[in-house]
């Protein structure tokens, strides 16, 4: 076997160059910035609808309904953005059924 190989597969494996926690590999939107999504959205966040923060995608109670991994690394802003989702998504967060098509979407 060749271990110096090996080792460079390993190493591809463990980088998270945006540091959110989903390697690069698997992280469909490089470039997240965890510190710029803790304002959003601009206006609140209503019932049923999420926003990123470090933890993850959370509710309006704070609880974490989704992962960083389970949306393919990517924030609300570049959810938005590349999902092309209106601007009522920005100021009131992301809506559940918006997060959940693109979640599916991405396999
Ligand atoms: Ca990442
Ligand atoms: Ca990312």
């Amino acid at each position: 076997m060749d271990l110096g190989f090996r080792a460079v597969i390993v190493d591809s494996l463990v980088t998270d160059g945006d540091g959110d926690g989903v390697t690069d590999d698997a992280d469909v939107c490089p470039g997240t910035d965890l510190a710029a999504e803790s304002d959003a959205p601009s206006k609140s966040l209503k019932p049923n609808h999420l926003w990123s923060t470090a933890d993850g995608f959370v509710d309006r109670t704070g609880s974490v309904v989704y992962s960083f991994e389970d949306t393919g690394g990517c924030s609300a802003t570049q959810i938005i953005a590349a999902a092309a989702l209106g601007g009522g998504h920005a100021k009131f967060g992301i809506s559940s059924a918006a997060m959940a098509a693109w979640i599916s979407g991405l396999d």
